[in-house]
């Protein structure tokens, strides 16, 4: 059972997709640990690291991922987290942006998939197979 670390980055306090997202990770039978909304990058990288999780799934509804999670390179060299997936979605950017620049933004953040105003199911269809690929 693939162990999933999940939340909502920042400043950030909208809740409803978090919750949603704990509902259907659990029905894919994901075992969920959800830290919920207002969450810094380095308590999401703390509870990877305690939980031993394969996967690091980060929402940002209002926008400000960007500059919470710009550091993410520098935070993942600190521990071995070469085998976790680190994937991000919900709204990546504040108004509007090219979905063609956003995604090699965060690419260069260290995310492995990125699901910019991506529908949720199609997100997780993409995460399950990325993580068969992987095997
Ligand atoms: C309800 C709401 C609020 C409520 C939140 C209540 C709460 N505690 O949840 C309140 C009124 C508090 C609020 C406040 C603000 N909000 Co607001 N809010 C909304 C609103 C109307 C609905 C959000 C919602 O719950 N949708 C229902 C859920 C199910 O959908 P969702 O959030 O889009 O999530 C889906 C997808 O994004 C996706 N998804 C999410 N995460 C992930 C992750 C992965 C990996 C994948 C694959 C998919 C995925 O799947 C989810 C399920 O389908 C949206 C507009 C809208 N119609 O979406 C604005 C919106 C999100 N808010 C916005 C803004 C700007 C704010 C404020 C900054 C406003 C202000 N000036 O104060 C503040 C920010 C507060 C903060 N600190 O975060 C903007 C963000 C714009 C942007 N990114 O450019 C939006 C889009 C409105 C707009 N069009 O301008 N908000």
């Amino acid at each position: 059972m693939y162990k999933v670390v999940t939340g909502v980055i920042g400043n950030d306090i909208h809740v409803v997709a978090n919750r949603l997202i704990d509902i259907s990770l659990q029905a894919r039978g994901f075992r969920v640990f959800n830290l919920g909304v207002n969450t810094s990058l380095r308590e999401f990288i703390d509870a990877v690291v305690e939980t031993k999780a394969d996967v690091l799934l980060i929402s940002s509804l209002n926008g400000e991922a960007e500059g919470w999670c710009r550091e993410l390179k520098f935070v993942k060299d600190e521990y071995d987290l070469s085998n976790v997936v680190f994937v991000i979605g919900g709204n990546l950017c504040v108004g509007e942006a090219k979905v063609e620049d956003i995604v090699p933004k965060y690419n260069s953040y260290g995310f492995d998939l990125v699901f910019h105003q991506v529908d949720l199911n199609s997100g997780l269809d993409r995460l399950e197979m990325f993580l068969k690929e992987k095997e």
